[in-house]
């Protein structure tokens, strides 16, 4: 049993919880996962195709039985329209949710909902002079029109380098609006369109550019203005963050329209006597995945976990309740309150999960919804079984909150010492490594060796989603992390006083990262593809992620994946991924599931890069 829980995770806390659910009988996904053995192999490889009726068709992979579907599809043609309906799925999450966002900004600029502000005005002039319009309700429907744009360019997009812009507009990938591309991809899998795989992939590089510099990134910077920019703050991550004596309100999901609002009504005053009255000490907030990572960045929240941690988490038995919004959220989550007192609060009109009380979060009434919710947490805490109390006491500090802004506030001012540690080879190059949880790799493993790998080789490491909790729990997140780092970059943290791993946010955020790179090739009057850095998803799982994968090469980032996407049973479409990108957009993907070879893959790149730049 002990050695099943070290296989399963390289957390302190999920193991001595994993135990906890073994001998009480609970299921986790990790259970669930052993029972979907063997997976398919069909699927494993991307040839199957429902998309028609003719169908479900799939492909021999050792072209003996069938190698065509019943239209003629090949594997070629599959395998490219189910990566294409990915990144579309990706795309749609990640600008839905941006859609919301700028909804809300409209609301509140046109004051219709009083329960947010402007939190950071100095940003929302900024977007205003950058979208060259003199209100902020004009800006709102410039926004909210880059959803439904026929033509473009999405405003954002022209924050890329110039080279950049110049090949998406030579290979017809330049954008246009985000729900177009989005739609496009869906009529060009469809049965009967679209069935070339690289005209397929080509779009498919379009439709991930309008999510990066488009959905994300007006997620991003909306959130900015609405919660304000984040800026460095201590906090704590991992289970150890629950409180016995307090109530204790997780939330999970991914849009801090909620989040934000939980928090607030957890801090109002007449919440916290209510929950004195009925005994416990306070209020206690923690998040999961994205938008723990909102909270956290900007409230200093502690996190409870990771993307695995969610069950682990109802678990303890002393959520009070969970309450979730849209996106990673398991619907396994309802049947394991079941077994405790937890509450399990949906809130979107988007997301109903079985278990779950629904309580619906409006624009316009968010903070009293958020209080009925903190409410119904704060009167369940009664019903908490002792019995039933596990709290691993294992916690970690960690140092969030790595915006742009702050990042150039904590340099002195611009990028100058950043560019002059890259030159000198202090900072050998930058690794952004991101991305989810996922059962075929032990939690955690694959992203904190190939994080501490990075950092020992003087490699900066930028981090956002689940990868960044990871390396809270881990300690990592910590200016005294140097110490971890190769001297170069020790120094660097040193004198700066940061840590080698920068938080930059949740996975929306990978937008920050893609304008500091596009602002360190623009200072070195270079593409992005030329810069000493690459990206990783150790241990990825949403389609979300494969979309950000894909914008990420899109926009000249060598990305290594730590989990194979479902691509091998075309060898035209591995092949253009992981090495014909290089030749069209200067940049591709590698899969590497060990977390030191993959850590290699992007070091060896990096000083590729290094050695064209003529640097040392
Ligand atoms: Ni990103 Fe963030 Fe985590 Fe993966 Fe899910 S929470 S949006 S998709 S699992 S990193
Ligand atoms: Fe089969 Fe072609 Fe229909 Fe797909 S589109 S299910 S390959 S017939």
């Amino acid at each position: 049993m002990v050695n099943e829980v070290r296989d399963r995770s390289i957390d302190p806390a999920s193991q001595e919880m994993l135990d906890v659910c073994q001998r009480a009988g609970l299921e986790t996904a990790w259970d669930r996962f052993d029972r979907q053995q063997p997976q398919c192999g069909f699927g494993e490889l991307g040839l199957c195709c429902r998309n028609c009726n003719m169908g479900p068709c799939r492909i021999d992979p050792f072209g003996e039985g069938s190698i065509k579907g019943v239209c003629g599809a090949t594997s070629d043609i599959i395998v490219a329209r189910n990566l294409l309906r990915s990144i579309a799925a990706g795309a749609a999450a990640h600008s839905d949710h941006a859609r919301d966002v700028a909804r809300t900004f409209q609301l509140v600029v046109e004051g219709k909902a009083p329960s947010y502000s402007i939190k950071d005005p100095a940003k929302l002039e900024r977007l205003m002079k950058e979208y060259g319009v003199d209100s902020p309700v004009a800006l709102a429907m410039a926004i909210l029109a880059e959803f439904g744009k026929q033509e473009g360019p999405i405003q954002f997009t022209r924050r890329a380098p110039p080279q950049r812009l110049e090949l998406w507009k030579k290979l017809g990938i330049d954008p246009r609006g985000i729900d177009r591309e989005i739609v496009e991809c869906m009529h060009r899998t469809t049965m009967g369109v679209d069935n070339d795989y690289v005209n397929l992939i080509l779009q498919g590089l379009r439709t991930a550019l309008a999510d990066g510099w488009g959905g994300s990134m007006i997620a991003t910077e909306l959130q900015d203005v609405l919660f304000g920019t984040p800026a460095p703050v201590f906090s704590e991550a991992n289970l150890g963050v629950l409180e016995p004596d307090q109530v204790n309100v997780i939330v999970h999901g991914h849009e801090p329209l909620l989040s934000e609002m939980v928090v607030a009504a957890a801090n109002d005053p007449e919440m916290i006597e209510l929950a004195k009255k009925i005994g416990a000490e306070g209020i206690n907030v923690a998040g999961l995945c994205c938008t723990g990572n909102e909270a956290l960045m900007r409230q200093g929240v502690p996190v409870a976990g990771n993307f695995l941690s969610q069950e682990l988490a109802i678990a303890t038995g002393v959520a009070d309740a969970m309450v979730v919004d849209v996106q990673c959220i398991m619907p396994a989550l309802g049947a394991l309150a079941g077994c405790f007192h937890t509450k399990f609060i949906s809130t979107s009109s988007k997301a109903k999960f079985p278990g779950a009380v629904h309580m619906e979060f409006h624009e316009e009434t968010a903070l009293e919804t958020a209080k009925e919710i903190v409410r119904t947490a704060v009167l369940n805490y009664q019903n908490r079984d002792p019995s039933k109390v596990h709290i691993p006491q294992i916690k970690s500090r960690c140092m969030v909150g790595f915006s742009i802004e702050s990042i150039v506030a904590a340099l002195g001012g611009n990028l100058d010492p950043l560019l002059g540690a890259i030159k000198m080879g202090n900072v050998r190059g930058i690794g952004a490594v991101v991305g989810c949880n996922n059962p075929k790799i032990p939690q955690d493993y694959g992203h904190i060796n190939m994080v501490l790998e990075l950092i020992k080789n003087n490699v900066l490491v930028v981090t956002t989603g689940c990868n960044a909790q990871a390396c809270a729990k881990a300690g990592l997140l910590l200016p005294e992390a140097a110490e971890k780092a190769g001297v170069g970059l020790k120094g660097v943290c040193k004198a700066l006083g940061i840590p080698p791993v920068l938080h930059m946010g949740s996975c929306v955020d990978i937008s920050r990262i893609l304008v500091a790179v596009a602002a360190i090739a623009n200072a070195l009057g270079v593409d992005i593809s030329d810069l000493p850095a690459a990206a990783a998803a150790p241990e990825w799982m949403s389609e979300k992620a494969v979309t950000i994968g894909t914008y990420a090469v899109g926009s000249g980032v060598y990305t290594v994946l730590g989990t194979m996407p479902p691509v091998l049973g075309s060898s035209a479409v591995a092949t253009l991924l992981t090495s014909g990108a290089r030749d069209v957009v200067g940049a591709c993907f590698a899969v590497e599931p060990d977390p030191f070879k993959a850590a290699k893959l992007m070091i060896d790149h990096i000083d590729g890069q290094r050695k064209k730049l003529g640097l040392a």
